[in-house]
């Protein structure tokens, strides 16, 4: 199900512009608008699940899709061996600003912990 609001759903349907670099039947993944690091993907379900807490069993093989999907994203942009960082927001107090999940890839540079 698609939100007609959603941004994301927006991307996924070609009627937002993104550098997407992945695309399969349940996924889609592009560069972030505002890159945190030289290395900055989107990973989004082409389903509209607007926070982690809006998941259920139902998407289990989705989610740990995403993760793969992420995997071999940062594989294809030379940052997997030095090493990257896998986040996902949820709501306010968690930073999440769009709400149709999304698996950040961020690399190419060094992280900080704990994250601010
Ligand atoms: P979060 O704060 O976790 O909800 O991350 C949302 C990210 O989405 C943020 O890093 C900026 C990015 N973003 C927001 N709008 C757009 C857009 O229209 N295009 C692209 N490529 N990225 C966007």
């Amino acid at each position: 199900m698609k939100s007609v609001s959603c941004i994301f759903c927006k991307i996924i349907n070609r009627e937002l512009d993104a550098q997407i670099v992945y695309e399969d039947e349940l996924t889609l993944a592009f560069r972030d608008i505002a890159p945190a690091a030289p290395h900055h993907l989107l990973v989004i379900p082409k389903a509209h699940i607007s926070t982690i807490n809006e998941a259920d069993n139902t998407h289990q093989a989705l989610l740990g899709h995403m993760l793969l999907v992420a995997k071999r994203l940062a594989q294809d942009e030379n940052i997997a061996e030095k090493g990257y960082r896998l986040v996902m927001n949820c709501n306010s107090q968690g930073g999440q600003t769009v709400f149709h999940i999304h698996l950040h890839v961020i690399g190419g540079r060094n992280m900080h912990w704990p994250p601010g």
